[in-house]
């Protein structure tokens, strides 16, 4: 790509949160998203998002240091250049971490990419699978009948896999009742960090439940205690938060710290790493599924071409706008979605309602080259 990128806009927007969304972390009341905008010289856009939460409880980065980190650091970069994908990563490796901010900035550019030559996301990153099947995330509940009520109104709709989240106080009981009133669906509990290698016979209790995996029951940073634990249970455990590099992907395997990944692009800060864990993951027959942040659509366009390629064979947390949100960004899901799946055309590109996007603004930052 020779079209220079001449502006980049940094769009914090507060998305129409309906319910508010508790896991081991912490409860999200609000969310809001950073989108940014790249413009090129040729006038095509690319968007992406920064899945940053508003504080920093699922890892370090949250809005306002990514805003920083956008402005002073990584947006200098590209700001009157014409960066592919891959030289983009090159450049901005000497900053350490910071994957969620970066990966807004990989997106915009595979965007323009797929504006350039009229194609999807997820037909540029080479992804094979046609159809995406998605999974529910279903928040800690106020009460197990609530948790239960949830889990027949997203079987209702199609979807066939929950996710439940658990943590200390509330696992076994709810767990417990989901089998009993649903003993045949793919069930899966995410823990979000919240316990220790301390609670590991507490843990082997979930393997009489035929789940599908635990999903990051340990430290956010940890791998080694993961593989102490993978060890000691039937059930599969599965990583989140630890697995932020193809190097932390690498010793997981290595150390047998998990059974499956769940691969969030934006955690990886680039989509051309997430290829690259393909590859090693079909190496290791380690099945992989993409998770999500509750994110607006921008990202999930990211994350649906993640999700087309080959190793992602569990159904993602990628849901319809309207599982979290009022209102939404493009018309994604009407275009693409039906009754529990996405499908995937060659030719796709969403048109982002700027004006939804204005009535939703929080703050607007604007680089020019
Ligand atoms: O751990 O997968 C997680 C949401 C925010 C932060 C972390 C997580 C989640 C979810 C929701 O589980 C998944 C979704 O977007 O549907
Ligand atoms: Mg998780």
């Amino acid at each position: 790509m020779s079209d220079r990128v001449i502006q980049a806009e940094i769009i914090e927007v507060a998305l129409p949160l309906q319910h508010p969304f508790t896991t081991g972390f912490g409860t999200i009341r609000e969310r809001s998203t950073l989108l940014l905008k790249l413009t090129t010289a040729a006038g095509l856009v690319g968007w992406g998002e920064c899945a940053a939460l508003t504080e920093p409880i699922y890892l370090e980065e949250c809005i306002s240091t990514c805003k920083v980190i956008l402005q002073q650091f990584l947006l200098p970069e590209i700001i009157g250049q014409a960066p592919s994908p891959s030289t983009f990563r090159k450049k901005t490796a000497r900053f350490k971490r910071q994957n969620l901010a970066k990966f807004s900035i990989e997106t915009a550019l595979w965007w323009i990419e797929a504006a350039r030559t009229n194609r999807s996301l997820w037909h540029i990153l080479g992804g094979k699978r046609k159809k995406v099947k998605i999974g529910a995330s279903i928040s800690i509940q106020p009460t197990v009948e609530l948790t239960l009520q949830k889990i027949q109104a997203a079987l209702d709709q199609g979807i066939q896999r929950i996710k439940i989240k658990i943590q200390p106080g509330w696992d076994l009981d709810v767990v417990a009742a989901i089998r009993q009133q649903f003993p045949q669906i793919l069930l899966m509990v995410d823990a979000n960090s919240s316990y220790t290698l301390e609670d590991s016979q507490h843990l082997q209790k979930l393997d009489t439940y035929s789940l599908l995996m635990i999903e990051q029951p340990l430290g956010y940073d940890d791998i080694i205690d993961h593989a102490t634990l993978q060890k000691s249970l039937s059930t599969r455990v599965c990583l989140d938060e630890s697995l932020l590099t193809i190097e932390n992907v690498r010793q997981a395997i290595e150390l047998q710290a998990c059974r499956i990944i769940n691969v969030k692009p934006a955690r990886m800060a680039s989509l051309l790493t997430v290829q690259e864990v393909n590859t090693l993951a079909k190496k290791a027959q380690l099945p992989l599924w993409c998770g999500g942040m509750l994110e607006s659509d921008i990202a999930k366009c990211a994350n649906l071409a993640a999700a087309s390629l080959s190793e992602f064979s569990l159904p993602a947390d990628i849901s319809p706008a309207n599982t979290y949100y009022s209102s939404a960004i493009t018309h994604l899901d009407r275009d693409c979605y039906s009754h529990g799946e996405y499908t995937l055309r060659e030719r796709y590109l969403p048109e982002v309602n700027e004006s939804w996007i204005q009535a939703h603004t929080v703050e607007r930052i604007t680089l020019l080259a």
